[in-house]
């Protein structure tokens, strides 16, 4: 805690914490209201949000409520006869006119997403894994058991949500609809009078199928619904278009220009997005989009600050402040995620060659990120003494927080110092964005305005030198991962993913 007190950060998400048998990494809940045996118990609960509350850190919960584990006593009720009072709690229906399963839903982790239940031969809804049970939101029952819970987290002192797959909670499985249903934005509504509403909680929604005109539904603070979303317009963009995310090709920088061009610029004044490179689910960015060998530091420090210079709240993902990386894996029985197994199972019966797989979840699996944080150089890193739920990644020795708090040129001290950027300059949270678009291809460049103030931020997103070029001269260098003096900007030669924030105002004289 006292490493984050450091670091600066304001709020803490947790991955779900709550009881689990653990087949989704703890998205499938068997108990809100206890804590997973392996982490603790609720009073260490309570101890951790209370050492948070006196370093002025909020914690965030991880509000999973599409679905339930499949041993939730509701789940275990609502299975037991059709005729259980907590038979509606979740999604159940016949099999089709031609037998079957009720229609073709698919689950994101592969397979139909109806499943059989032999006792009552009728079949539930799960559009993650058969031991996620779709709740069924339609029922008031079910929205004023979830309110009550959330209520009692709340009660606890916490700071917020963050709602996992939020936008599938208004689906109409018969229908096929799935994302963004019609009654999605009346829940929210009833969902913020009856818990956060009104009180000083930050809400994020995970809303995979948000545009920036979704995104204002959810996040104008006129509607009542939440802070603000993350939406992952970004994280698609090295996936071949129409297929899966496994389906690989290389990232366009002027994509991602163009993309985060939009989204800074079509909110306006009417939403509020976040700003993140990776999390539990995704690769690590410096393996991902930056270069984690050669440039590690470089990149690492690049990305932070084309990222952290945008507006919109940042998240930051454990690790990435110390420039952790990818995992290596050589073979499927070291991955525990079930996404990626499935995908293997399911590729390997279509008969794709083991290798290409494996090039695929080194790539986007999710257990890439998810090893344990890198302390020191001490056995496990200093994570634990016991036995990790994924080995820790061999590179610990270079790579981890003692080392990085010791040299002050480490990739922390570059989020550190971001960090504090943000808290002192209102023109990082609230100034316009304008992108410079006559650039090198990989070289991404904008200005932020504010008031009579403009920064310009350039970003080498390239492992080649690349040359930019302005007409205009700065007043002060705000940020870089170079020693360079920047007050010359006409005709410079950029070191490959060089990055600098500089001031570029012309105050009146
Ligand atoms: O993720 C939503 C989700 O759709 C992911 O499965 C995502 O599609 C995938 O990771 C990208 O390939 C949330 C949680 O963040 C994830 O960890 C859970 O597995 C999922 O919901 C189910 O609760």
């Amino acid at each position: 805690m006292d490493y984050l007190k450091k670091l600066g950060i304001s709020a803490i998400w947790l991955s779900p914490v709550y009881r689990s048998p653990n087949d989704d990494n703890g998205y499938d809940i068997s108990d809100y209201e206890q804590i997973m045996a392996e982490f603790g118990t609720m009073s260490d609960m309570e101890q951790l949000i209370r050492e948070a509350q006196q370093r002025e850190i909020k914690i965030i919960m991880d509000l999973v409520v599409n679905h339930t584990s499949d041993e939730h006593p509701w789940f275990i009720e609502s299975r037991s006869s059709k005729e259980n009072p907590y038979r509606d709690f979740y999604v159940w229906r016949q099999e089709s006119i031609g037998g079957g399963a009720p229609n073709d839903l698919e689950s994101t982790f592969l397979g139909s997403a109806w499943q059989l239940d032999e006792l009552s031969g009728e079949y539930y809804l799960h559009l993650f894994s058969q031991k996620q049970p779709d709740l069924n939101w339609e029922n008031q029952n079910v929205r004023t058991a979830i309110y009550n819970m959330m209520n009692f987290w709340i009660d606890k002192g916490i700071g917020g949500f963050r709602m996992d797959v939020i936008d599938l909670v208004g689906k109409i499985p018969d229908q096929k609809i799935t994302g963004n249903g019609p009654k999605l934005h009346d829940y929210l509504q009833e969902m913020n009078a009856q818990t956060f509403g009104g009180k000083d909680l930050l809400t994020v929604g995970e809303t995979w199928g948000a545009t920036p005109e979704i995104a204002k539904l959810y996040s104008n603070p006129e509607r009542n619904e939440l802070s603000m979303v993350f939406q992952f317009e970004h994280i698609g963009l090295d996936e071949e278009p129409g297929k899966s995310k496994w389906d690989l090709r290389p990232l366009q920088i002027t994509e991602l220009k163009e993309v985060f061009s939009k989204w800074q610029t079509e909110l306006g004044d009417q939403g509020w997005n976040s700003l993140f490179w990776n999390n539990h689910d995704l690769p690590r960015i410096v393996s991902r989009w930056g270069n984690d060998s050669a440039y590690r530091v470089q990149s690492a420090k690049m990305l932070a600050i084309s990222l952290h210079m945008l507006k919109g709240t940042p998240y930051i993902y454990q690790g990435e402040e110390i420039g952790m990386t990818n995992r290596v894996i050589h073979d499927i029985t070291e991955v525990e995620d079930i996404e990626s197994k499935n995908m293997y199972a399911d590729r390997i019966q279509k008969g794709y060659a083991k290798e290409d797989i494996l090039v695929s979840i080194n790539a986007k699996g999710r257990d890439n990120a998810r090893t344990p944080m890198q302390w020191d150089d001490t056995e496990n890193a200093g994570f634990t003494t016991g036995t990790p739920w994924l080995t820790v990644n061999e590179n610990y020795h270079e790579i981890n927080a003692k080392q990085a708090l010791a040299d002050t040129n480490s990739v922390f001290y570059t989020y550190q110092k971001l960090i504090k950027l943000r808290k002192n300059c209102p023109l990082i949270v609230w100034g316009s964005f304008e992108l410079i678009e006559d650039t090198a291809t990989d070289v991404f460049a904008y200005y932020r305005h504010y008031r009579e103030q403009s920064w310009l931020i350039v970003c080498n997103f390239s492992d080649q030198e690349q040359i930019f070029s302005l007409d205009k001269f700065a007043v002060e260098t705000i940020i870089t991962n170079t020693e360079k003096d920047y007050t010359e900007l006409f005709d410079r030669t950029l070191e490959p993913y060089e990055a600098f924030v500089v001031d570029v105002s012309n105050y009146p004289s």
